[in-house]
């Protein structure tokens, strides 16, 4: 199948275009480098070494034997996107070229604006692409669990039968999103539903939890095909940032009681997902969700498994309660279906004590890379 990774050079991007690559699909990445800036911008790094695309997408010729073709470029630019569309052909358009922080977000009014464009004007290009030149393209778009946001009832896939007096009928979930970036993915499935009514466009939304870990069996075949992976209080995420504070001996920062509860998956399980989708598409005119997760944790309970492998591993680290500076429910029911892409045939890599030891010997390899001053939050919502 040809299939477009757009997002391709970041941290669920990488690893999906190796993986597809090798099961024999014909991918090409579309990216506008734009994650590595954000680490100009805000003076952090990878805790691992990445190389360049170019550098990237050299090895993986010589390793596997075969080709991923690239794209510099944004999706905001249509005369660029337009090109993409007309030399490649896509069957299938995997989308994760967004800016996907919540704190990164809501650092002020300039990154809210730039957040919300960013993402929602580029996926409205990808779909008036699609649209006019491969209407055929089954479009597969990252979206978040944290959609959802923590509603009192179980979290269904996409939508929920209602009775309201006396009638029936389907409707989208409701969404109370946590923050400007969760915000986006909002308009972007709003946009999306419509399109596929407009125009018969097929599409699938994965509601995807937070991704832990780092490594697939694509990346670990050399050094320079080594995903990035993030520490620092504005793109890393509560595991793999719990792990890398305890690499470095610092405290386990649980924002408020660490009672909130998220639904995660291992980055393994992430390429897999898209895999099943793209094997899968939705029909003409379908706007499909599905919530691509395999467990839910609080993050106190995080927390404390990370501290566990740590003390193990011989390393000095406390679980420290600190002031949140998120405005979210840290008490709150969890409940969320996540069934669709297991009777497709997901088999989920879940989170086992060893999964977590091995993140945590990657991340005391590279440990002389984090910056410290990067580790605590130092944006709020308030
Ligand atoms: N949290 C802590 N301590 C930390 C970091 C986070 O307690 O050091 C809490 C935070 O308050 C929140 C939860 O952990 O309640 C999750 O936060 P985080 O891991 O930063 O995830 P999200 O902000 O939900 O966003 C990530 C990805 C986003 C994706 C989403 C999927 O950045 O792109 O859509 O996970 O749920």
């Amino acid at each position: 199948m040809r299939i477009i990774v757009a997002g391709g050079d970041g941290f669920c991007g990488w690893p999906t275009a190796l993986y597809l690559s090798k099961q024999g699909h014909d991918v090409t990445i579309v990216d506008n480098l734009v994650r590595r800036k954000y680490d100009d911008e805000l003076r952090s790094n990878s805790v691992t070494p990445i190389a360049t695309l170019e550098e990237r997408v050299a090895k993986w010729k010589e390793v596997s034997g075969k080709e991923i073709k690239t794209f510099i470029g944004d999706l905001n630019h249509y005369d660029f996107l337009r090109e993409v569309f007309r030399q490649t052909e896509p069957e299938a358009f995997v989308h994760f070229a967004e800016q996907r922080s919540a704190p990164y977000s809501m650092i002020d009014r300039e990154h809210a604006v730039y957040t919300q464009t960013n993402n929602v004007v580029g996926n409205l290009n990808v779909l008036y692409a699609i649209k006019e030149f491969a209407p055929e393209c089954h479009l597969i778009k990252l979206g978040t669990m944290g959609e959802y946001g923590t509603p009192n009832i179980d979290i269904e896939e996409g939508y929920i039968e209602i009775e309201h007096k006396g009638r029936k009928d389907t409707l989208p979930y409701p969404k109370q999103p946590g923050s400007f970036y969760h915000l986006s993915k909002v308009h972007d499935s709003h946009n999306i539903t419509f399109a596929c009514k407009i125009w018969g466009i097929r599409a699938t939304d994965l509601n995807q939890g937070i991704v832990y870990g780092l490594h697939t069996e694509e990346t670990r075949m050399d050094p320079v095909l080594v995903n990035r992976v993030d520490y620092d209080g504005v793109f890393g995420t509560a595991l793999n940032r719990f792990i890398n504070q305890a690499a470095i001996g610092h405290d386990i920062t649980v924002y408020g009681s660490g009672g909130q509860t998220r639904a995660f998956l291992n980055i393994e399980d992430t390429v897999r997902c898209v895999e099943i989708a793209a094997e899968n598409p939705a029909d003409k005119g379908e706007f499909r969700v599905f919530n691509q997760f395999t467990e839910w944790f609080s993050v106190q309970e995080l927390a404390e498994r990370v501290h566990k492998i740590a003390q193990e591993e011989g390393l000095q680290t406390e679980v420290k309660k600190i002031e949140n500076p998120r405005i979210e429910n840290e008490d709150h029911y969890y409940n969320a279906v996540n069934t669709k892409l297991r009777d497709l045939g997901l088999e989920p890599h879940l989170l086992t004590d060893d999964v977590i030891r091995d993140i945590l010997r990657t991340a005391v390899e590279n440990k002389d890379r984090i910056i410290q001053e990067n580790v605590l939050p130092s944006i709020t919502w308030k």
